[in-house]
């Protein structure tokens, strides 16, 4: 499935109600995000797909492609488009002969190695940092901008910067050819997500040039 990764959104639900986390949500996509990727961590599976198709409810209006964090029953219970996986979810192979070649295959890659296997495994995208600290709960370590220039060196699929982002400390990535930004907190946690998610896809055509 085609996507377009610019301004990739990743939620955090945890310290809203189910109605101002979807309102946020739906602000976001109105900024202009471009892909966007649903992450639960403390939900029952039940829930966790519950919320999931309340999410592709809105998603789907704005013709974003929604990806599933960890979990392909859940991608493929709400009908999702892609799922996300990490070094502790499902191997890419197995998820990709369970998925089918439609939907998108998302990997978390922090070196040349693991880019290159997950390539090879049949990721579509990958996912690379943390670029910054994070506020965001996550077991990550800090991936240097030049690991992230080798990666999008090596491997063929697009390429996004993940870890601490926002418009003011983009231009680390200028020259880099990445295929988007990842974020969360600047998305998620702003006064208004709409802005938020408008400045940064602004920035990140800037540093494109
Ligand atoms: N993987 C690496 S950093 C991160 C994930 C999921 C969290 C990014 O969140 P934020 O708030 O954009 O720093
Ligand atoms: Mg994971």
């Amino acid at each position: 499935m085609e996507f377009n990764s610019e301004l990739y959104f990743i939620t955090d639900s945890t310290p809203y109600e189910q109605a101002e986390f979807l309102f946020r949500v739906e602000e976001a996509l109105k900024g202009g995000v471009t892909l966007m990727q649903l992450r639960e961590k403390n939900r029952t599976t039940r829930e966790y797909i519950e919320l999931a198709k309340a999410v592709h409810e809105i998603s789907r209006r704005y013709n974003v492609p929604l990806i599933i964090d960890d979990r392909v029953d859940v991608m493929l219970a709400s009908d999702a488009e892609g799922v996300h996986l990490g070094a502790e979810d499902m191997d890419l192979a197995t998820a990709r002969r369970i998925i089918g070649k439609d939907k998108i295959l998302g990997a978390t890659a922090k070196t040349v190695p693991v880019a290159k296997a997950a390539y090879e495994a049949g990721a579509d995208y990958l996912g690379v940092g943390a670029i910054f600290p994070t506020t965001t709960k996550v077991k990550t370590i800090i991936t240097s901008v030049e690991t992230l220039n080798d990666i999008v060196n090596t491997v063929p699929i697009p390429v996004n910067a993940i870890g601490g982002l926002n418009p003011s400390n983009m231009d680390v990535l200028k020259g880099v050819n990445i295929a988007g930004v990842c974020a969360v907190s600047a998305i998620m946690k702003a006064d208004s997500p709409k802005l938020a998610a408008e400045n940064m896809l602004k920035k990140f055509r800037e540093i494109k040039g």
